[in-house]
């Protein structure tokens, strides 16, 4: 395609290249290098496109179907080329005031932000009967409706071959304007005839600012931008480009290039010479363009082998050849994996006595697209770990005294050299499981044998819950709750038989904390083994009477035992000097007197209600006629035992016999628990002496 070139090299916007203007091609400037929790997306699709009949014209030398069959990748030779056509405008939005646009879906993760875009658009400078559009090809294009001027413009110099057209490229940063969508640009400035191409492409850098599903490893992103002409007169072009950082894994590229033709082939991009996508490399086919040739753009992202960048280079040879098609390179943009360690623990919140030993399990995983090297956790060797694969470790340490951090750490590299690390710091639960018991500090009274229930309170004195609380005494206990928190507070009813003596009745209570620590405590209630007694005794005013001669019996009932004695009986004869009392409190007594008739010899019993006769004394009420003989003189009378003296006063000449108390029968025990709380004040039943 004869064309005069004489259009010199422009270069806009000096601040972003400084300095003399330089060779349109063979320079490679880096626009990004970071790594990120993201990747770049590349779309783009052309501004012109095959003739409608009517812009073809009458007899035309390639059908207009021919055309349209090369966008889908039909037909060979001049006819499924844009050389063999009228190449006309596409013009899809509204807006009048352009005469070229078209769209492209940009699909990035939702979420993630744009940390760079740039524009990257181009066109025939001249083309064979081309008919120019309005202005310049340095004109500002409409993004989604924004004007954008270009950040940097090239176009060929008069070097070329009367077989090549000039071709011009243009570059903006749109960072700030890019929105996730359909994007649509316009007036990319492209003559339309014969052998035109016009079209642009979108670059885009997202991000995440930490590991996510859509990115869980960092990425290195390097964009490089230029004008690399591959003209008819030039068979192949090496292109030095850095940085680079291979480390192992897939590398993507995103690539822009313009005028590659489908239906022409020997055309390869070389990576330190090995051939990236075959030996069509350039056929026009842009990521968000309707047609898989459109005949003006490529526009998308290839993935290259591993092997293809040695890891750890920094540089590379990115070589262009080229047989029957010509075209342009305007953007590299390298996607490195790079491997990247996480790590988690288990448990994530470990419990411990202290010196216990802690063993977390370390599970390490290569979150990465890339190998990572000369794994290490918590001191242990792991090797590699291949790209998304898991190791895992067990890592110990011994505890501490009390609550401390631990830490497990992880470290490698990629082949590339890169230090990768990943720590989980756990706090360790340094468990003190402890336990309190205690009991009423008054004593409990009962009688010996009886069944004691008593109330042991327990208190977690510890720093951890307890599970599993059980009380046990020597008749049992009532259950306990499954759980007591630290301060907490729980009561339990024990019960346990009273001895024959005083004594102390034990409840202990076990638990464990949530790791099997167990811990127990004990407390005593003390016992007072008190015996029920009932004392009698009676005296009379004369020892002799004569026959049918009315004297006083003074009788005196006592209760010197510690509780209370319910419905307290005087039986037997004299039937004057019977009595009852509903109850006779501890250590009380009562005193009355009763008219009897002389001769008298007989017995008074005094019995506890319900005791069954267990708990009893007597006393004899003897009183001789005057007629029978005189009697030895009697012994002088003797105070019960326990028994102060009666507040009634003493008869006079007392004469009386003393019985002893006795102790309640085994058997009657159980009868006279029924007694025991009871307490009643004596001289309000009776009105009788009281101490
Ligand atoms: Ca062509
Ligand atoms: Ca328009
Ligand atoms: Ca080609
Ligand atoms: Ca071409």
């Amino acid at each position: 395609m004869r064309v005069p070139i004489l259009i010199a090299v422009v270069l806009l916007v000096p601040l972003l290249t400084p300095g003399p203007p330089v060779a349109a091609a063979e320079v490679w400037r880096t626009q990004f290098d970071e790594a990120v929790y993201g990747d770049v997306t590349v779309v783009g699709n052309s501004v012109l496109t095959c003739p409608t009949p009517e812009q073809a014209g009458p007899h035309p030398k390639y059908s207009p179907k021919s055309c349209v069959d090369a966008l889908n990748r039909k037909g060979h030779g001049p006819s499924a080329l844009n050389n063999g056509h009228r190449m006309s405008w596409t013009d899809v939005d509204d807006d009048p005031a352009t005469f070229t646009s078209s769209s492209a879906q940009l699909a990035i993760p939702a979420g993630a932000t744009v940390a760079y875009a740039k524009l990257g658009w181009a066109g025939s400078a001249t083309c064979r009967d081309d008919v120019p559009p309005p202005g310049t090809p340095q004109d500002p294009v409409t993004f989604n409706g924004t004007r954008v001027s270009p950040g940097r413009f090239v176009i060929d110099g008069p070097d070329l071959s009367h077989t090549d057209n000039a071709f011009y490229s243009a570059e903006a940063d749109v960072t700030r304007a890019l929105t996730s969508g359909t994007v649509t640009v316009g007036n990319v400035w492209a003559p339309q005839g014969f052998d035109c191409f016009g079209g642009w492409s979108l670059t885009v850098v997202w991000k995440f600012p930490h590991a996510t599903a859509a990115a869980p490893a960092k990425r290195h992103i390097a964009v490089h931008g230029g004008h690399v002409r591959l003209p008819t007169g030039k068979p192949v072009l090496h292109t030095p480009i850095a940085p680079t950082h291979p480390t192992g894994g897939d590398i993507r590229v995103g690539l822009t290039a313009y005028e590659g033709d489908w239906a022409t082939d020997g055309d390869q991009m070389l990576i330190n010479g090995a051939a990236v996508g075959g030996r069509n490399a350039f056929v026009s086919s842009a990521q968000g363009a309707p047609y898989p040739n459109n005949m003006s753009v490529d526009a998308r992202t290839v993935t290259v082998g591993a092997n293809v960048l040695k890891p750890g280079t920094k540089s590379a040879e990115l070589a262009f050849r080229r047989d029957e098609d010509a075209f342009l390179v305007q953007s590299i943009a390298w996607s490195f994996p790079l491997p990247e360690l996480t790590l988690t623990v288990d448990p994530a919140n470990p419990a411990a006595h202290p010196k216990d030993t802690v063993a977390q399990t370390a599970t390490v995983t290569n979150a990465g697209d890339a190998p990572a090297t000369g794994v290490t956790v918590c001191g242990q060797q792991v090797g590699t770990i291949a790209p998304h694969a898991t190791a895992t470790r067990t890592c110990s340490s011994t505890a501490a005294d009390d609550d401390y951090p631990t830490t497990v750490a992880v470290s490698g590299t990629s082949l590339a050299g890169d230090p990768l690390a990943a720590q989980r710091s756990s706090p360790v639960d340094v468990l003190h499981p402890a336990l309190r018991a205690t009991t009423a500090t008054e004593p409990v009274t009962a009688l010996p044998g009886q069944a004691v229930k008593f109330t042991t309170t327990v208190t977690n004195t510890g720093d951890t819950p307890l599970y599993g609380l059980a009380a046990r005494a020597a008749a049992g206990c009532d259950p306990m709750q499954g759980q007591l928190d630290p301060g907490a507070t729980s009561k339990v009813d024990c019960t346990a038989p009273a001895g024959d003596e005083s004594g102390a009745l034990t409840a202990t209570v076990s638990a464990a904390d949530r790791i099997g620590g167990k811990v127990e405590a004990s407390a005593s209630v003390r016992v007072q083994v008190i015996y029920p007694r009932l004392t009698i005794s009676a005296v009379w005013s004369k020892d002799r009477a004569r026959d049918g001669e009315v004297v006083t019996v003074t009788v005196t009932v006592g209760n010197p035992s510690e509780v209370p004695i319910a419905n307290v009986q005087v039986n037997g004869e004299p039937a004057a000097c019977r009595r009852t009392f509903p109850v006779l409190a501890p250590r009380t007594r009562v005193t009355y007197t009763c008219q009897v008739t002389a001769p008298m010899n007989a017995r008074l019993t005094v019995s506890g209600a319900g005791a069954g006769g267990a708990i009893s004394a007597s006393a004899i009420v003897r009183i001789e006629s005057v007629s029978a003989p005189l009697p030895p003189a009697p012994e002088p009378p003797a105070p019960a035992p326990d028994v102060p003296a009666p507040d009634v006063p003493a008869p006079p000449q007392p004469v009386a016999h003393v019985q002893q108390v006795s102790k309640p029968a085994v058997g009657g025990v159980a009868a006279i628990i029924g007694m025991i709380g009871m307490v009643v004040v004596a001289s309000a039943l009776s009105g009788l002496g009281r101490r």
